[in-house]
């Protein structure tokens, strides 16, 4: 096992890791910019580290600085929390050749999921269920045109660097083919250095659904079930739930048996997500993410189980602490994610938070870095913390959810509260008949 994991991030993850590693009894290093020298987990861990300046090229993308701290510090692994480094397969290398271990999976498995054509052929080569679509990178105007007539109008032309929802255009019919291709190829070349692009069949009303999965570092898969996140706005995630409500037991088993087959023959090891997007009862792989995500709580919250420690039993060769059969659903789970925004803008909303009370209870996780006093930083995401309720069912789910809400207290900014307590009195929301357009369109009606 680790003597001592550096923690290569900030915010309410950073305390979550930081958490888990205490448990273990795993001695924990911070790093941090000059704008987080008063954040939680720099007060909460064993030793810090100021990396440097506010913005995050400077400090958290500043895979030298963090090297430097490992070394100054004798840290012997790297938790990269999500977003920042976490998918830098650079980073992952730089360690490795450093006999530090990155906790996640290898350098080589990042790379392959960070590019979608190549993420989308490992899939299909695995018998992950795909979108229809081009076999691959797609250059030529008329292969466009016989693609997008074979797999039928409209169809979405997406940018292999790209992911996350940035640099996709949507063709409705062939007369908007030929400059949503030449388009979405210029923008990916200025954004991403890299203008592949590729075809997919346009899913109109589909849901976000996504399978937790891990590998054991020694060729074995499991999964963890599924997370709805079909509420978003502009590709930002807002709420999400496990299980998902339009999912059956057997859907369940079959996608999840899919899934953790496939990692097991990739020889994948740690946290992974793939992503679905889920209609008329079928699922089609869109990407796969090689981090621990925002709404993993919901996953540990149905299951019982703390995914942190799982990564970092994997990372350290020691396995999971559990086998397929031995992972049990319990249970329903809602996160909502507490932003320091304007509930309508989404503008964000920096300052001090002058008063933070935050729910308890039976079924109740509020996991944030921030308190009383705090003083959000301007230079970084908005997430300030995020609400997980758990019951026995749905219905428990919600009604836990409403009360906790009502008990929710942050005054000094603007916070994301409202929206969700506008959510949980919502009749679809209620019924679980979303679909990832649902918020957006839900937005645009009340303005
Ligand atoms: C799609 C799609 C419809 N059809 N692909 C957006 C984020 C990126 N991960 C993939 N995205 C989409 N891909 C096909 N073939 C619609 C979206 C999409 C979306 C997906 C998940 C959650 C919210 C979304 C909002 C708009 C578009």
């Amino acid at each position: 096992m680790f003597q001592k994991i550096l923690i290569a991030n900030r915010g309410e993850i950073a305390l979550r890791v930081l958490r888990a590693c205490k448990e273990l009894g795993i001695q924990t290093v911070v790093v941090h910019s000059t704008a987080d020298a008063d954040a939680m987990h720099v007060r909460l861990a064993d030793e810090s580290v100021c990396i440097g300046p506010p913005p995050s090229r400077d400090s958290y993308l500043n895979i030298h600085q963090i090297v430097a701290a490992c070394e100054i510090t004798g840290a012997d692994a790297v938790h990269p929390g999500y977003g920042f480094l976490s998918e830098n397969a650079k980073f992952a290398d730089i360690l490795a050749a450093h006999n530090i271990t990155f906790i996640g999976p290898s350098g080589d498995h990042i790379r392959i999921m960070g590019d979608k054509i190549e993420a989308k052929r490992t899939a299909k080569r695995l018998g992950i269920p795909v979108v229809p679509g081009s076999d691959g990178a797609v250059t030529d105007q008329k292969e466009a045109r016989r693609i997008a007539a074979e797999i039928g109008y409209p169809v979405i032309i997406k940018a292999s660097a790209g992911g996350g929802g940035r640099g996709m255009k949507v063709a409705l019919t062939e007369a908007d083919l030929e400059v949503a291709l030449q388009t979405a190829s210029t923008e990916a070349g200025a954004a991403f250095g890299d203008d592949a692009v590729y075809i997919e069949k346009y899913l109109e009303k589909p849901r976000h659904i996504e399978v937790q999965v891990f590998g054991d570092g020694f060729g074995r898969g499991v999964h963890f079930g599924e997370r709805d996140c079909s509420l978003q706005r502009r590709h930002q995630k807002v709420w999400e739930e496990a299980p998902s409500p339009a999912l059956n037991a057997e859907e369940r088993a079959r996608i999840g048996g899919i899934c953790a087959k496939a990692i097991a023959d990739l020889g994948y090891s740690g946290a992974g997500t793939i992503e679905f997007l889920y209609e008329n009862g079928e699922f089609y792989f869109i990407e796969m993410n090689t981090r621990l995500q925002v709404e993993h709580p919901v996953t540990e919250a149905i299951t019982g189980i703390d995914l942190v420690h799982e990564q970092i039993r994997v990372a350290s060769g020691g396995g999971l602490s559990v086998k397929q059969e031995d992972i049990k659903f319990n249970g329903h789970a809602i996160e909502c994610r507490i932003n320091a925004e304007d509930p309508r803008t989404f503008t964000p909303s920096p300052g001090t938070i002058t008063h933070f009370h935050t729910p308890g209870g039976l079924g109740i996780r509020v996991d944030s870095g921030v308190y009383s006093g705090y003083k959000i930083p301007p230079y970084y995401d908005s997430l300030i913390g995020k609400l997980i309720v758990h019951g026995r069912n749905r219905v428990e789910c919600m009604m836990r959810l409403r009360r906790a809400l009502d008990e929710f207290v942050v005054d000094g900014i603007k916070t994301t509260l409202p929206l969700f307590r506008d959510l949980v009195g919502n009749a679809d929301i209620a019924n679980g008949d979303y679909d990832i357009h649902w918020l957006e369109k839900s937005l645009a009606k009340e303005e």
